[in-house]
């Protein structure tokens, strides 16, 4: 299997399972378990959950043990893409090509969506337990999956963006933004894997350092992508204002500059797994140089 299609294989997977954790079984609202469930269908990349699994592969783990804790983060990028596109936030009108959760259900149930499934999150996550992963484990994942999207994390990385909306002037301040808005559940899902999987101390750092650095890329490579790409990802007209102002790395350093900065941290990312810390880091390898060439 090349990478393409592992990546498209684990897609699936975990959008087969998604359907079972949330929430067709439930007795719930209908209109609640369709905005949910409308957000979760939007068809993303499925990159997180499929960092989960990879991690855990890499170290010999099983994917059915892996799978809650990706479904438990997909849910949550899924809910922060739902926040983030509300009028108080980024006013979006669209994301992925279809219109926003709050277009089509009413702001009210776009904030209840997201909530339930940041909730459903952590109901996934420790449903890794069914999966013979030891409770320390789950609570350590549960624990991190707290500290990874909250105030300390992908939260406060969306606050300081917020704030940072009134001027940004250094690069640094950039850096801590696409540190926690971006990097930090992306960093979350490899330590997860490796987690489930098991992994000691030196794994999980490697894990750390490899998620810190692919995650920064990923980052870049979407505001180059903001710049170079279309105009599905903001959701606005093209050549808006807001567009042409938004602060990114190409509007710190350039384009060329940033190209090469995402290059040099894939290699990073490289390096800190490579060199027998994992016994399988192959999968991981290659989506990270999949990564840097994406083009959506
Ligand atoms: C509302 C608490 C809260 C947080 C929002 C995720 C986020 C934080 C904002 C979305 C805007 C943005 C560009 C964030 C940076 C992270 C990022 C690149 C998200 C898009 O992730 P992809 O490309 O999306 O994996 P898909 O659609 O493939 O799932």
């Amino acid at each position: 299997m090349n990478i393409q299609e592992y990546i498209a294989s684990y897609a699936k997977e975990v959008e087969g399972e998604l359907q079972e954790l949330f929430p067709r079984l439930w007795d719930i609202p209908d209109v609640l378990r369709q905005s949910a469930q409308y957000s979760i269908d939007a068809g993303g990349k499925r990159l997180r959950p499929i960092l989960v699994l990879a991690a855990a592969e890499a170290l010999g783990g099983r994917k059915e043990a892996a799978m809650p804790v990706a479904c438990a983060i997909e849910m949550v990028h899924t809910y922060s893409l739902i926040h983030d596109d509300l009028p108080a936030m980024d006013n979006d009108d669209y994301r992925r090509g279809k219109l926003t959760n709050h277009k089509v259900y009413g702001e009210a149930m776009a904030i209840l969506a997201g909530d339930a499934l940041l909730t459903q999150a952590f109901y996934s996550a420790s449903q890794a337990r069914r999966h013979g992963v030891p409770a320390e484990q789950v609570l350590n994942i549960v624990e991190e999956l707290a500290e990874y999207s909250g105030a300390r994390g992908m939260v406060g990385g969306q606050v300081a963006d917020m704030k940072g909306e009134q001027g940004i002037t250094e690069l640094s301040g950039l850096e801590y933004i696409h540190q926690h808005k971006t990097s930090d559940l992306i960093m979350f899902s490899l330590r997860a894997g490796g987690r489930v999987a098991g992994a000691d101390d030196k794994q999980l750092e490697a894990l750390t350092d490899f998620g810190r650095s692919i995650g920064l890329a990923f980052q870049i490579q979407d505001d180059i992508l903001d710049v170079t790409g279309t105009q599905e990802k903001l959701g606005k007209a093209v050549g808006s204002d807001e567009k042409q102002h938004k602060v990114t790395y190409p509007f710190f350093i350039g384009m060329e500059e940033s190209e090469r900065r995402v290059a040099q941290l894939t290699d990073e990312a490289k390096t800190a797994i490579a060199g027998g810390v994992l016994p399988k880091p192959q999968r991981l390898l290659e989506l990270a140089d999949y990564l840097m060439k994406r083009d959506r």
